[in-house]
């Protein structure tokens, strides 16, 4: 060990010099003895304020950990040039690669190539396909949803009127922003969008925008700008002009002299929506994955909240616990399972038990056996408890508004996890710890068109989740979405099992009656596939051949049928949520914000693949 570090040392104080001469910023030049990691940033652009403080962010994080260095690079908003950084900050030596890409998606084979020699975390632009190690960035669609909602009631009943100002128009948080707040704005006959302005993120151009639409401005009743800076500029050209009775709204909320907050607490901007940089998060997850933590994620979600001048009076408002807890006594998490009904369900209530005993954290364990009145009770006696933090499986989507509000009044955090909830107030879930179940549903159909690509007509049948289930709502959307687009392949019928392996039996047995040929089943869940596969056996086809199966899950049941060659193909989706959840739990205790939500990693694997992996499943 000594001698590595050793090894390390001459090999980093070489890099450090390489690295100080190649680029503009170092963050610490002490020369350390006990240097273990170098972090190479790869910053898209520093002529965004809301960039500034990323980087201030990471370097200001870095310093909790003494053995780390941390080096930037600036792209200045060009593809080329990240490449370029990309690839010096490789050949320097660094251990792991953050960047922040620029708004190409042409960027995405430079850090699938780095991929390959280290991990990479993806800051804030998403890129397409997975090859990086994890992704942290805010939720834009929910922001744009943030957006709608306040215009939604600063309007009310009344018509009214409002103008978008977009930043550069080919980035993706942009068309998720205008997605989420269009979505949202759907069947509000009387709000009236006047128009969509690109201003680039820029404070002056959006300024000039203004003033050369003053007209269509001044009939207007509410402004959102995707940022606080371009809010900040209409708000010049409209004072200018002497209109000051708009309501202008930004995005970000920095801190700072023409930050956000500053902006909202002046009575210039009627709000925000805070945009976290994930700059914090980059560095602590990244000292995770170089020290090999358990329970690493895929994806992060960053909490956006909205602040207006009266929230910022009485501070953000998460849960926050009066009652400060002694250190000395054990955690309290409880734990609301919704039920029994999968192997899926068995594995994650063993992989929960098994994290809790091993952090150290005493865990209240309720099984609501499918109910949703016993899973509420279970809730409630948790919240009877005092517990430190609630997490729950929730069966369904609706239906919890009440009972997450004594939650949240009792100042006690709830974590969803595996499944998602629809509730009016978002602050009523702290964090959400889920599979991306629309891509499951994606992955899933896009297999099916590959292995039945040249055919023509293509006859699907659906064995969906429990109805109204968060697992069975979004895998029916994310395939249905694909399939839709080949006319050549049918989703000819679809009906519940939920996610039963009896019930996936019995609406295959029915099915099989109705349609005289079935090509493909889908079955929401592994248990559901096997109790289909069963039912067609038993009407003499050979499932897996005659009719193709895929389901979801990748369970230790579903390996051995693809081994058997009776089953196609099996979507990850992880249930060994527990040491996630549980990392989770004591980050809060210890005084963290959460992330809005943590996505697992999952893969594919079809028949061959599975064969030679099923020795090394964990469930
Ligand atoms: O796929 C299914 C189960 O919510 C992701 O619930 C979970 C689903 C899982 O019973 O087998």
């Amino acid at each position: 060990m000594k001698a590595r570090l050793i090894d390390r040392y001459f090999h980093f104080s070489i890099i450090l010099l390489s690295v100080m001469a190649a680029f503009t910023s170092c963050t610490d030049d002490s020369g350390n003895m006990d240097i273990s990691y170098v972090i190479g940033v790869a910053q898209a652009n520093l002529s965004e304020p809301w960039r500034e403080v990323m980087n201030a962010e990471i370097l200001e994080t870095g310093k909790n950990y003494p053995g780390v260095k941390i080096v930037f690079t600036n792209a200045g908003n060009s593809r080329e040039k990240q490449e370029a950084d990309i690839d010096k900050l490789v050949r320097s030596g660094i251990d792991l690669l953050i960047v922040s890409p620029v708004e190409s998606q042409e960027i995405a084979p430079a850090i699938r190539e780095t991929y390959h020699l280290m991990p990479v975390i993806v800051l804030d632009k998403a890129i397409e396909g997975y090859d990086y190690s994890l992704f942290i960035g805010a939720d834009n669609e929910l922001v744009g949803t943030q957006a709608a909602r306040f215009v939604k009631e600063h309007i009310g009943e009344a018509n009214g009127t409002v103008i978008e100002i977009t930043g550069s128009a080919e980035s993706l948080p942009v068309t998720r922003r205008m997605q989420g707040f269009r979505d949202e704005l759907q069947g509000s006959e009387n709000i009236e969008l006047l128009g969509s302005f690109s201003a680039d993120w820029l404070r002056d151009k959006a300024e000039d925008i203004t003033g050369n639409n003053l007209d269509l401005f001044s009939r207007s009743d509410v402004i959102f700008a995707h940022n606080d800076a371009m809010a900040f500029g209409v708000y010049r050209a409209l004072a200018r002009a002497g209109i000051t009775d708009k309501a202008i709204i930004g995005i970000d909320g920095l801190t700072g002299a023409e930050g956000g907050l500053a902006l909202v607490e002046a009575g210039i901007l009627e709000a925000t929506i805070t945009c976290p940089t994930g700059g914090r998060e980059a560095v602590n997850r990244a000292m995770d994955i170089l020290q090999k933590r358990d329970g690493l994620p895929k994806k992060i979600f960053l909490r956006s909240s909205l602040i207006t001048r009266s929230i910022l009076a009485d501070q953000y408002s998460l849960p926050q616990r009066t009652d400060k807890r002694d250190p000395e006594d054990p955690v309290v998490l409880g734990f609301a399972q919704l039920g029994k009904e999968s192997d899926w369900r068995e594995a994650n209530t063993k992989s929960v038990i098994s994290a809790a005993k091993k952090s150290g954290i005493t865990l209240l364990f309720e099984d609501a056996d499918l109910n949703q009145e016993k899973q509420i009770a279970a809730l409630r006696s948790f919240i009877d408890a005092e517990v430190d933090v609630i997490a729950f499986s929730p069966i369904v989507e609706t239906g919890w508004d009440e009972v997450l509000y004594e939650a949240k009044a009792a100042g006690i955090p709830v974590i969803c996890s595996d499944r998602t909830v629809k509730v009016a107030d978002e602050t009523l879930v702290t964090t959400y710890l889920v599979a991306d179940f629309v891509e499951e549903g994606r992955r899933a159909a896009q297999w099916v068109l590959e292995e039945t690509g040249d055919s023509r007509d293509v006859r699907i049948v659906e064995i969906g989740g429990l109805p109204g289930s968060a697992p069975a709502i979004d895998r029916r959307k994310g395939f249905a979405e694909m399939i839709e687009r080949y006319p050549s392949h049918t989703i000819i019928d679809s009906d519940p099992g939920d996610f039963i392996e009896n019930l996936g039996y019995n609406v295959m047995t029915k099915m099989l009656v109705r349609h005289p040929r079935i090509d493909v089943v889908y079955a929401h869940n592994d248990d559901m596939a096997l109790g289909a596969i069963r039912a067609i056996e038993e009407a003499g086809l050979e499932p897996g051949k005659d009719i193709l199966i895929i389901s979801i899950d990748g369970v230790k049941a579903a390996f051995q049928a693809m081994k058997n060659g009776k089953l196609n193909c099996t979507v990850e989706c992880s249930p060994l949520l527990g040491p996630q959840l549980m990392k989770a739990v004591l980050d809060y205790v210890n005084g963290e914000e959460l992330p809005l939500r943590i996505n697992t990693e999952e893969g594919v694997f079809p028949m061959d693949v599975a064969r030679e992996s099923i020795g090394s499943r964990s469930y």
